[in-house]
Protein backbone atom coordinates (compact mmCIF):
# COMPACT_ATOMS: atom_id res chain seq x y z
CA UNK A 1 0.00 0.00 0.00
CA UNK A 2 1.13 4.02 -0.63
CA UNK A 3 0.91 5.93 1.52
CA UNK A 4 1.52 9.73 2.37
CA UNK A 5 3.10 11.11 6.13
CA UNK A 6 3.08 14.44 6.60
CA UNK A 7 5.87 15.67 8.70
CA UNK A 8 6.20 18.95 10.73
CA UNK A 9 8.76 20.81 13.24
CA UNK A 10 9.00 23.91 14.81
CA UNK A 11 11.48 23.36 17.87
CA UNK A 12 14.86 22.43 18.15
CA UNK A 13 16.79 22.24 14.69
CA UNK A 14 13.19 21.63 13.04
CA UNK A 15 14.89 20.31 9.28
CA UNK A 16 17.34 18.02 11.60
CA UNK A 17 13.92 16.59 13.20
CA UNK A 18 11.92 15.87 9.95
CA UNK A 19 15.28 14.26 8.42
CA UNK A 20 15.83 12.09 11.58
CA UNK A 21 11.65 10.98 11.49
CA UNK A 22 12.58 10.34 7.41
CA UNK A 23 15.01 8.14 8.56
CA UNK A 24 13.29 6.70 11.62
CA UNK A 25 10.53 5.87 9.16
CA UNK A 26 12.77 4.18 6.33
CA UNK A 27 13.95 1.40 9.40
CA UNK A 28 10.29 0.81 11.10
CA UNK A 29 9.92 -2.61 10.04
CA UNK A 30 7.37 -2.92 6.61
CA UNK A 31 7.57 0.54 6.22
CA UNK A 32 9.97 1.94 3.00
CA UNK A 33 10.03 6.09 2.19
CA UNK A 34 9.97 5.87 -2.02
CA UNK A 35 9.45 9.75 -1.83
CA UNK A 36 10.51 12.53 0.17
CA UNK A 37 9.18 16.02 -0.75
CA UNK A 38 11.06 19.18 -0.80
CA UNK A 39 11.02 21.17 3.02
CA UNK A 40 8.63 23.76 3.26
CA UNK A 41 8.62 26.88 5.59
CA UNK A 42 5.10 28.66 6.82
CA UNK A 43 3.99 30.46 9.47
CA UNK A 44 2.10 28.46 11.90
CA UNK A 45 -1.90 27.91 10.95
CA UNK A 46 -3.31 29.53 13.55
CA UNK A 47 -0.69 32.41 13.57
CA UNK A 48 -0.24 31.97 17.54
CA UNK A 49 2.90 33.10 18.70
CA UNK A 50 5.33 30.46 18.13
CA UNK A 51 8.38 29.75 15.31
CA UNK A 52 7.77 28.84 11.85
CA UNK A 53 7.28 25.26 10.76
CA UNK A 54 9.26 23.40 8.31
CA UNK A 55 7.15 20.71 6.51
CA UNK A 56 7.47 17.94 4.32
CA UNK A 57 5.79 14.97 3.04
CA UNK A 58 7.02 11.24 2.75
CA UNK A 59 5.76 8.89 0.05
CA UNK A 60 5.98 5.11 2.11
CA UNK A 61 5.31 1.97 1.13
CA UNK A 62 3.94 -0.35 3.22
CA UNK A 63 2.43 -3.47 4.45
CA UNK A 64 0.95 -2.19 8.02
CA UNK A 65 -2.43 -1.36 8.54
CA UNK A 66 -3.42 1.88 9.31
CA UNK A 67 -3.57 1.59 12.79
CA UNK A 68 0.11 0.17 12.74
CA UNK A 69 0.92 2.64 10.87
CA UNK A 70 0.32 5.14 13.28
CA UNK A 71 1.59 3.72 16.00
CA UNK A 72 4.87 3.21 14.11
CA UNK A 73 4.70 7.17 14.06
CA UNK A 74 3.92 8.15 17.70
CA UNK A 75 7.01 5.83 18.14
CA UNK A 76 9.16 8.21 16.25
CA UNK A 77 7.40 11.52 17.92
CA UNK A 78 8.24 9.95 22.11
CA UNK A 79 11.43 9.02 20.79
CA UNK A 80 12.18 12.69 18.98
CA UNK A 81 10.78 14.04 22.93
CA UNK A 82 7.65 15.07 21.53
CA UNK A 83 5.65 16.67 24.34
CA UNK A 84 2.34 17.42 24.26
CA UNK A 85 1.06 20.22 25.57
CA UNK A 86 -1.20 21.82 23.59
CA UNK A 87 -3.22 20.98 20.46
CA UNK A 88 -1.88 23.02 17.61
CA UNK A 89 1.47 23.65 19.72
CA UNK A 90 4.64 24.50 19.15
CA UNK A 91 6.40 20.44 18.64
CA UNK A 92 9.81 19.04 17.85
CA UNK A 93 8.10 16.39 15.57
CA UNK A 94 4.68 15.90 13.99
CA UNK A 95 3.85 13.13 12.05
CA UNK A 96 0.29 12.64 10.62
CA UNK A 97 -0.85 10.10 8.32
CA UNK A 98 -2.40 12.00 5.44
CA UNK A 99 -3.42 9.48 2.95
CA UNK A 100 -3.48 5.25 3.16
CA UNK A 101 -3.97 3.71 -0.44
CA UNK A 102 -7.43 4.59 -1.33
CA UNK A 103 -8.74 3.78 2.02
CA UNK A 104 -11.10 6.02 4.38
CA UNK A 105 -10.53 5.72 7.56
CA UNK A 106 -13.19 7.21 10.34
CA UNK A 107 -12.43 5.85 13.82
CA UNK A 108 -11.91 7.76 16.85
CA UNK A 109 -8.20 7.11 17.37
CA UNK A 110 -7.60 7.40 13.28
CA UNK A 111 -9.12 9.74 10.56
CA UNK A 112 -7.73 9.20 6.99
CA UNK A 113 -7.85 11.50 4.51
CA UNK A 114 -6.30 13.90 7.64
CA UNK A 115 -9.46 15.98 8.10
CA UNK A 116 -7.52 19.24 8.05
CA UNK A 117 -5.25 17.91 4.68
CA UNK A 118 -7.61 20.26 2.68
CA UNK A 119 -7.03 23.47 4.37
CA UNK A 120 -3.11 23.59 4.37
CA UNK A 121 -1.06 24.62 1.68
CA UNK A 122 1.76 22.85 3.72
CA UNK A 123 0.31 19.44 3.44
CA UNK A 124 -1.16 19.94 -0.41
CA UNK A 125 1.65 21.68 -2.00
CA UNK A 126 4.56 19.06 -1.22
CA UNK A 127 1.72 16.32 -2.17
CA UNK A 128 1.00 17.78 -5.84
CA UNK A 129 5.24 17.68 -5.95
CA UNK A 130 5.35 14.12 -5.23
CA UNK A 131 2.38 13.19 -7.54
CA UNK A 132 0.77 16.04 -9.02
CA UNK A 133 -2.57 14.38 -10.47
CA UNK A 134 -3.56 12.04 -6.98
CA UNK A 135 -6.87 11.98 -6.77
CA UNK A 136 -7.55 12.37 -2.91
CA UNK A 137 -10.16 9.87 -1.52
CA UNK A 138 -13.11 11.93 -0.75
CA UNK A 139 -11.78 14.60 -1.78
CA UNK A 140 -11.17 14.45 -5.32
CA UNK A 141 -7.97 16.22 -7.57
CA UNK A 142 -4.92 17.51 -5.86
CA UNK A 143 -4.85 20.27 -8.34
CA UNK A 144 -8.28 21.20 -7.69
CA UNK A 145 -8.05 21.49 -3.86
CA UNK A 146 -5.16 23.66 -4.34
CA UNK A 147 -7.09 25.97 -6.50
CA UNK A 148 -9.46 26.01 -3.27
CA UNK A 149 -7.12 27.43 -0.76
CA UNK A 150 -7.32 30.98 -1.35
CA UNK A 151 -3.79 32.88 -0.21
CA UNK A 152 -1.08 31.02 1.65
CA UNK A 153 1.87 31.89 3.20
CA UNK A 154 4.55 29.08 2.04
CA UNK A 155 8.40 29.05 0.91
CA UNK A 156 9.95 25.61 -0.85
CA UNK A 157 13.36 25.70 1.04
N1 LIG B 1 -5.25 11.15 14.73
C1 LIG B 1 -6.43 11.10 14.05
N2 LIG B 1 -6.21 11.01 12.74
C2 LIG B 1 -4.86 11.01 12.57
C3 LIG B 1 -4.03 10.93 11.42
N3 LIG B 1 -4.55 10.84 10.18
N4 LIG B 1 -2.69 10.94 11.61
C4 LIG B 1 -5.19 11.24 16.22
C5 LIG B 1 -2.16 11.06 12.85
N5 LIG B 1 -2.89 11.13 14.00
C6 LIG B 1 -4.24 11.11 13.84
O1 LIG B 1 -2.59 13.97 17.55
C7 LIG B 1 -3.75 13.75 18.34
C8 LIG B 1 -4.42 12.47 17.91
O2 LIG B 1 -4.84 12.55 16.58
C9 LIG B 1 -3.55 11.24 17.94
O3 LIG B 1 -3.54 10.65 19.19
C10 LIG B 1 -4.18 10.34 16.88
O4 LIG B 1 -4.87 9.26 17.48
P1 LIG B 1 -1.33 14.64 18.18
O5 LIG B 1 -0.30 14.72 17.12
O6 LIG B 1 -1.00 13.97 19.44
O7 LIG B 1 -1.91 16.06 18.63
P2 LIG B 1 -1.83 17.46 17.91
O8 LIG B 1 -0.55 17.62 17.20
O9 LIG B 1 -2.18 18.49 18.90
O10 LIG B 1 -2.96 17.35 16.86
P3 LIG B 1 -2.75 17.22 15.35
O11 LIG B 1 -4.12 16.94 14.80
O12 LIG B 1 -1.64 16.34 14.92
O13 LIG B 1 -2.33 18.68 15.03
P4 LIG B 1 -2.11 19.14 13.60
O14 LIG B 1 -3.44 19.23 12.96
O15 LIG B 1 -1.06 18.38 12.91
O16 LIG B 1 -1.65 20.60 13.89
N6 LIG B 1 1.37 25.11 11.18
C11 LIG B 1 2.22 24.87 10.16
N7 LIG B 1 2.61 25.86 9.34
N8 LIG B 1 2.72 23.60 9.97
C12 LIG B 1 2.33 22.54 10.79
O17 LIG B 1 2.81 21.42 10.61
N9 LIG B 1 0.98 21.81 12.65
C13 LIG B 1 0.11 22.03 13.62
C14 LIG B 1 -0.38 20.89 14.39
C15 LIG B 1 -0.41 23.37 13.89
N10 LIG B 1 0.09 24.37 12.99
C16 LIG B 1 0.94 24.11 12.00
C17 LIG B 1 1.41 22.79 11.84
MG1 LIG C 1 -0.28 14.78 14.89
Amino acid sequence: MLAYIGLGSNLDHPKQQIKTAVMALHSAKDVEVVNLSSLYQSPPVDNSDQPDYINAIAQVSTHLTPLELLHVCQAIETDQHRERAQKWGARTIDLDIIIYGVQVVASKQLVIPHPEMMNRAFVLIPLAELEQDLKVPVLGPIQELIEKLGEYQLTRL
